[in-house]
């Protein structure tokens, strides 16, 4: 993305926010929020553009263009620097917090002068929130628990995020002349929920050139270090980059050092002493002689440790040694294995794209199958009718294999009440071919409410499968609390499947919950809950949690043929 574009989307967000925080006015607030996010994803350079050329981007007015090319010219925005000079920088980061919304951010300021997070945890500690209008003893609570929240997320990202730039990164390094291999490593690797940092490794001869190249790259921000071996750069969103070059005899070595888990390592490390080895990232070697074993590939060190190649999603010391020894491994589902993605939307509710755009990009990933599953009428906001989901009903059973063949099933996804029931009747969710249920509302039942309210849905002959079960958002909001054993347990009996949403902010059920459900027989969806045509891709996090799952294609109802999904579908129904 071009520099400017990102400066551009930075300063009309930040606008945004501070347009929030002075004067609450939502509606333009908003539309600078959108500004911000067009030309942020506008894909040539912004600074190009007169104020007709910035207006040809959707939701750029006169006004926003106007800024924008006052801000190229002059290095500056009048507006925005005359709102900053009102409120500190301190206060836009108070809206950073779960739960915390500009009008509230005003008020701390204003009336207890509050400019910073942590000012903030003081003012609650000493009690001092509680007599503010606006603010109780509950309100207190949720504002710790969301820092709470954003600590421990602490500086690590999205896996999407991550990847982006990785992709990225290994694409220009790769380019460089004297390239052997080129690959990320790490966490990322491992498809770890959210990334500590990027390492990135090389293999060639000569390392300078790469230090070099990745320096000078346009998305490099700082040097934080620059050296031979390893050079680590801060990019102008804020991730750290880790870049090491290794000898291309190494490289093997390098990648299993480097992709870790730590704890993995410790333990292929161990295997190597008690063979009179010795195990670093610059290779395998005689503990005695000194003499280079084996290096140049990953397969090459495990044979030599008698191991099988582990997939790097299950390197995490989680039994996958133990497995490894037993030649036990599991044969991990993959992205080409999944025949269909179960849970998606269209702009009939609120996905943005239209039905035949969807169908038409779903055709394109080259699935057999695929299920539109927009939002059923408890979702208020969503504006569902009987009328309109069966309207829409018609139009799938119209595209229904015109796409290269690709079979449509028409969905929807429920919402579970408080109680455990769904929006419809049983005979209407008889004219479904798969329903999922998901809870949207009440997350704060008691442990016993809410795990009755899930295994009633699970008991509902209609529910194929729970959508994203634990409702967790990363770094934003904690999972509901429920009796997950006794779910999972009631999952398995009734055959209703799990999901493993692929949303990088969900990634839910998470990797150890699905490897605590597939010990009770559980089978589950990997869905992307695609709310456009770009999210269609994000399947491939949610496939990297499932194999951080253990989960092997027969544990995945979407990696089956149509007829076998289908009988699963029916949930032992006979009408
Ligand atoms: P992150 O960055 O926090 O998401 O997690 P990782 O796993 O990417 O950790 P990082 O970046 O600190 O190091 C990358 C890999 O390098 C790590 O997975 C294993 C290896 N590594 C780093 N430090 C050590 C160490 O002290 N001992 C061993 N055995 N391996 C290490
Ligand atoms: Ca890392
Ligand atoms: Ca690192
Ligand atoms: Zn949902």
């Amino acid at each position: 993305m071009a520099r400017p574009n990102e400066e551009v989307e930075a300063l009309l967000q930040e606008y945004a926010d501070l347009i929030a925080i002075t004067r609450g006015d939502a509606i333009k607030a908003r539309a600078y929020e959108k500004a911000a996010r067009a030309i942020g994803g506008h894909p040539s350079d912004v600074s190009h553009l007169d104020v007709k050329g910035l207006r040809d981007i959707p939701g750029v007015g006169k006004s926003i263009a106007e800024k924008v090319t006052e801000y190229f010219r002059t290095g500056r925005v009048s507006a925005v620097e005359e709102t900053r000079s009102r409120i500190p920088a301190g206060v836009r980061e108070l809206i950073t917090i779960p739960t915390l919304g500009p009008k509230k951010a005003m008020t701390l300021y204003q009336d207890l002068h509050i400019s910073s997070i942590d000012e903030l945890a003081d003012a609650i500690h000493a009690e001092k929130l509680r007599d503010l209008r606006g603010f109780g003893e509950k309100t207190e609570e949720n504002i710790l628990h969301g820092i709470a929240l954003m600590q421990q997320a602490g500086d690590r990202i999205l896996l999407n995020v991550a990847m982006d730039t990785a992709e990225d990164i290994v694409a220009e390094l790769s380019r460089t002349s004297g390239c052997e291999r080129c690959a990320y490593a790490g966490s990322l690797r491992r498809m770890k929920e959210t990334i500590g940092d990027i390492d990135v490794l090389v293999a060639a001869d000569r390392s300078a050139p790469f230090m070099a190249a990745l320096t000078g790259l346009p998305l490099t921000a700082e040097v934080i270090a620059h050296g031979g071996k390893k050079t680590s750069i801060r990019t102008t969103k804020g991730l750290q980059i880790d870049l090491r070059v290794v000898p291309p005899d190494s490289w093997g070595a390098g990648l299993q050092y480097f992709s870790g888990s730590k704890a993995h390592n410790i333990r292929t490390r161990t295997i190597a002493v008690r063979r009179g080895l010795k195990l670093s990232e610059y290779g395998l070697f005689d503990a005695e002689s000194g003499q280079q074993i084996a290096s140049r590939s990953e397969e090459e060190v495990y044979a030599r440790l008698d191991l099988p190649w582990i997939p790097p999603t299950l390197r995490e010391d989680r039994g996958e040694i133990e497995a490894g020894i037993k030649g036990e491994l599991p044969a991990l589902v993959t992205e080409r294995d999944i025949r269909g993605d179960l849970h998606t939307h269209t702009d009939l509710t609120d996905g943005l794209a239209p039905l035949e755009e969807m169908v038409r990009a779903a055709a394109a990933r080259g699935y057999a199958y695929y299920a539109v599953t927009d939002h059923a009428p408890n979702l208020y906001m969503q504006q569902m009718t009987d009328a309109k989901i069966l309207a829409q009903r018609e139009r799938i059973r119209e595209l229904d294999g015109k796409h290269r063949r690709m079979r449509l099933l028409h969905g929807t996804e429920l919402n579970i009440d408080p109680d455990g029931e769904v929006d419809w009747p049983q005979d209407f969710l008889e004219g479904f071919d798969i329903c999922l249920a998901s809870v949207h509302s009440h997350f704060n039942l008691s442990r016993k409410e809410m795990t009755r309210r899930l295994v009633r849905a699970c008991e509902n002959p209609h529910v194929n499968v729970i959508g994203h079960p634990t409702t967790r958002l990363i770094g934003k909001r904690q999972g509901i609390d429920a009796d997950w054993d006794e779910v999972f347990a009631v999952c398995a009996r009734t055959g209703t499947a799990l999901e493993v949403n692929a949303q990088p902010d969900r990634l839910d059920l998470c990797d150890e919950d699905i490897l605590s459900a597939k010990r009770y027989g559980v089978k589950f969806a990997i869905d992307t809950d695609a709310h456009s045509t770009v999210t269609l891709a994000h399947l491939r996090y949610g496939v990297g949690t499932a194999q951080r799952g253990w989960l092997t294609k027969d544990d995945v109802i979407n990696t089956w043929p149509l007829q076998r999904l289908r009988r699963f579908l029916r949930k032992g129904r006979t009408t």
